[in-house]
């Protein structure tokens, strides 16, 4: 086991990955990690460059994660974004503190000076040493909008809000009629992240929102052929238990493109690598088992084990069981 590959959105990408770290540390010391990141929440906010999802990987794997919070820095204060609600600028539900400004002060900065986003993600991670590559999904600007489907303090319904506005403003409780990836069209695959794939051991999609990370990178153009034709056996994590999302609310994102909130609903839009899809293998926790003849039936390996992310332990067992799956031939 030498390359594993992790397609990860925010939270649960990066609690995941943490748990498998410690996992190869024990079992497969000289296995190298790469994490291709959703940069689809990403957006410009009081004119710097946010990058939710690399952001919270990097932190997580790195150590300075607000661990309460999954996203963010601990021990954080907020004088700044005071400062410019002050001023009536920016938005003041969506929390960037005084630590984590620097961060996408830093990355602006070497933005406008023309480094790629690839480049500057390796130039944070020489601070933060995630133990992992991290890669964006592409270096071209893909933001993740949706579409109301009522009317919403300023907004109608039929306007299109970022994502983020929706998700951390409204928390997904309002109707939304559908997704749209802005610049999935003119984005390419950055460098490294297809030969990520077809170079890998074993590719990994961990329990992240199904729709809006795992889809988002799955819609970067060359992805899907990737994991189609690699060599690696694909394993998926349900990020769905018991009917219900683990974290965050990707049922209201499963909802919106008509797929069932279930394990089984998750793995089959996935779809078996055998019928063309991208999954060999899915992991459902053990309240789920009964879907594990439908799953056998459609072609996708399956396996029953605890997948609630309580601690490092939890996941480092969740990646055990991830890594026996990948074997079982
Ligand atoms: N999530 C929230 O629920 N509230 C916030 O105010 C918030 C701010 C924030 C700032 C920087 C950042 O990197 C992430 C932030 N998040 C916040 C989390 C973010 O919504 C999620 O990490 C993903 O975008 C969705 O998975």
């Amino acid at each position: 086991m030498k390359n594993v590959t992790v397609l990860a959105g925010g939270i649960g990408g990066a609690r995941f990955t943490r748990g498998l770290l410690a996992q190869l540390a024990v079992v497969a010391p000289e296995a190298s990690v790469t994490v291709i990141v959703n940069t689809g929440d990403d957006m410009w906010l009081d004119g710097l460059r946010i990058c939710p999802d690399l952001d919270t990987v990097m932190y997580t794997l790195g150590g300075g994660i607000n661990e309460e919070q999954g996203w963010g820095r601990p021990d954080e204060s907020r004088r700044v974004s005071a400062e410019i609600a002050a001023y009536g600028r920016g938005w003041s539900w969506f929390t960037l503190g005084d630590l984590d400004l620097a961060t996408h002060i830093v990355r602006t900065d070497l933005l406008r000076a023309g480094s790629t986003l690839s480049e500057v993600t390796e130039f944070l991670c020489r601070r933060w040493q995630p133990g992992v590559r991290l890669l964006p999904m592409s270096d071209q600007p893909v933001e993740t909008h949706v579409c109301l489907a009522e009317n919403i303090d300023e907004h109608a319904a039929g306007d299109y809000i970022h994502f983020e506005e929706w998700w951390v403003r409204y928390r997904a409780r309002v109707a939304v009629s559908g997704f749209q990836q802005r610049g999935l069209s003119d984005a390419v695959a950055a460098p490294g992240v297809l030969e990520a794939i077809s170079a890998a051991d074993l590719v990994v999609l961990p329990p992240s929102n199904p729709v809006v990370s795992i889809g988002t990178i799955l819609a970067v153009p060359g992805v899907r052929d990737a994991l189609r034709s690699t060599a690696a056996r694909v394993v998926g994590v349900s990020p769905i238990i018991g009917g219900a999302a683990v974290r965050g609310m990707a049922d209201a994102c499963l909802a919106t493109i008509d797929v069932e909130t279930s394990a089984l609903a998750v793995a089959l839009h996935y779809g078996a690598r055998s019928e063309g899809g991208v999954l060999d293998s899915w992991l459902v926790d053990e309240t789920d088992a009964a879907a594990l003849p439908p799953l056998a039936a459609a072609g996708i390996r399956s396996a029953a084990v605890p997948l609630w992310m309580t601690d490092l332990p939890a996941t480092t067992a969740m990646a055990a069981a991830v890594l026996r799956l990948a074997a079982d031939r």
